[in-house]
């Protein structure tokens, strides 16, 4: 084969020809400029390979194929054709979710176990889903008068940019690409520079499933000039971004030159409220889970726990134990991980900044605290996980999105204080609540101001379910039947039957 691919043998054993280059129009190309992305692995900081940046002039390319797709033989397909395609490529990801595992484990550090039965498996599940909805996407008749046939047709929205994020690389491009393709849009996505191995892998897989030239183009580069490029290009219609909150805002400014629709997945400092009446045992689990697992490297971590003063010290003392005996660190192709690295230098350095600043802000480090380098070779991205409690709702740790196994446990005396404090936050993406009390429970559901509220759990997401949040934390939904709503438009047409002059 070209220098578009590199034979790869990763650390579990598995060999596979790896994709370097950008997919253009159902082809591998070079980047214009011959810009390389190094992808590191972040369990031992080694070098994994080399893969193609796109420029500028490189996203001309893919949106010129993605226009002329979408013009011609994806709008011209038949919808339950297109379906067809989808749910093909649901199957082709389910007959490789070991190598899409292996490449996501490598690449970003997650557990094996979680990449291959909880990341693969939203992927597949959630193309197969979007697969079903392609042949009912149905425009209403509305009825006015006698006089006037009026209704309305759902079409695509046209070339969609997609923005995605490291933290979920496969599932991020599932999120986006199925209610994309279901609607009839043709798509140019750009892998976040810190995991962009395995989108090329499903870009030959997309390909194999038969999907026409141009529709899926899947490029590699950095945020602030492939990125930007996207954001800011005439011949995009749409762009979908999910990433922080400070890019969110940049990328809405630079939609605003042809007046984009956009839909935006930003950060959380998301609350879990645990109440004196709450089942305590479960409360601490899924509070653990909650907040860390995938390293706590979640949009939705319910990073700031709130606990009734009555069973606040039970409480700190239950979720140390649970995350001792739970949150064991290691290598991320070890059966027995729980925690793996942090995805790059750049977010452990940040983790161990925050440590830094809960200490120098007075909180009390209950917990962790560290950097973890005992993973047999020294190296690595692994933080200890970490439990501050003592804070104050003024200190950085309480407000601010850190991203990272670490977690700050407060106290709240009433139901109005635990409100206040959860609210107490310009984000609002998700939340949890702990109570027996189902009257309570809802009643809180209201008054909570988040896009997703759990109630006894958390991160209990679902591709059936609307995702997004309010505040600063984004606009629009993803997922759900609410997904399709961001990739369609409704045109309304007006039929005259008898309003003669
Ligand atoms: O995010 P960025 P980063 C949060 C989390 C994390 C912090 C920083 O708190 O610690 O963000 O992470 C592309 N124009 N989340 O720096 O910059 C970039 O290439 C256009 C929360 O990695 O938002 C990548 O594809 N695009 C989160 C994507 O945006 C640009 C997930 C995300 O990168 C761009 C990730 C630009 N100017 C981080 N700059 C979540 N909501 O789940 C960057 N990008």
């Amino acid at each position: 084969m070209s220098s578009l691919t590199v034979e790869l043998t990763a650390p579990n054993g598995k060999k596979y020809t790896q994709p370097t280059g950008l997919f253009i129009n159902n082809e591998w190309v070079p980047g214009s400029k011959g810009n390389k992305i190094t992808s590191i692995n972040p369990t031992d900081e080694s070098e994994i390979t080399e893969v193609h940046a796109a420029e500028p002039e490189d996203v001309d390319k893919a949106v010129e194929a993605a226009r002329a797709a979408f013009k011609g033989p994806w709008r011209e397909m038949p919808p339950t054709e297109r379906g067809d395609l989808m749910y093909k490529l649901s199957q082709l990801v389910e007959a490789n979710k070991e190598l899409l595992a292996t490449i996501e484990t490598w690449d970003n550090g997650k557990p094996y176990s979680v990449a291959l039965n909880e990341d693969l498996a939203e992927v597949s599940g959630c193309l197969k889903y979007y697969a079903g909805y392609a042949d009912k996407i149905h425009g209403q008749v509305i009825d006015t008068s006698t006089a006037k046939l009026a209704y309305t047709i759902r079409e695509p929205v046209g070339v969609c940019g997609q923005i995605i994020p490291w933290n979920y690389p496969l599932g991020m491009a599932a999120w986006k690409l199925g209610p994309a393709l279901a609607c009839g849009n043709t798509v140019v996505i750009k892998a976040a520079e810190q995991t962009p191995l395995s989108i090329l892998v499903l870009a030959n897989l997309i390909k194999d499933a038969g999907f026409p030239p141009g529709v899926v183009n899947v490029l590699n580069g950095y945020g602030r000039v492939a990125g930007a490029a996207i954001a800011s290009h005439l011949g995009i219609d749409k762009v979908a971004f999910t990433g922080s909150t400070a890019t969110g805002r940049e990328i809405m400014k630079m939609a605003s030159v042809n007046m984009k629709n956009i839909t935006l997945e930003t950060g959380g400092k998301s609350p879990l409220i645990v109440f004196e009446d709450a089942d305590m045992e479960q409360a601490v689990k899924w509070s653990h889970i909650g907040i860390m697992s995938n390293m706590g490297q979640i949009c939705t971590a319910t990073s700031r726990i709130l606990v009734q003063d009555s069973i606040y010290d039970q409480f700190v003392e239950a979720f140390k134990k649970q995350v001792e005996s739970t949150s064991k660190i290691g290598d991320p192709f070890s059966d027995e991980t729980f925690q793996g690295p942090q995805v790059t230098k750049a977010q452990y350095e940040r983790v161990l900044g925050y440590i830094e600043a809960g200490k120098s802000e007075g909180a009390t480090l209950a917990l962790g605290g560290e950097a973890y380098k005992n993973v047999g070779h020294g190296k690595g991205f692994f933080v200890t996980p970490t439990v501050f409690t003592n804070v104050k709702a003024s200190m950085r740790v309480f407000r601010e999105e850190v991203f990272g196994p670490f977690v700050v446990i407060v106290s709240f005396k009433t139901e109005e204080e635990a409100l206040e404090k959860a609210n107490d936050t310009t984000y609002g993406l998700g939340s949890a609540i702990f109570t027996k009390d189902i009257v309570k429970a809802h009643r809180m559901a209201r008054k909570i101001e988040a896009g997703m509220v759990w109630i006894n759990s958390s991160q209990d997401s679902d591709f059936r379910i609307p995702f997004g949040g309010v505040k600063q934390s984004g606009i629009g939904r993803e997922l759900g039947e609410a997904g399709l709503e961001a990739y369609t438009n409704k045109k309304a047409v007006h039929v005259n039957l008898g309003t003669w002059l």
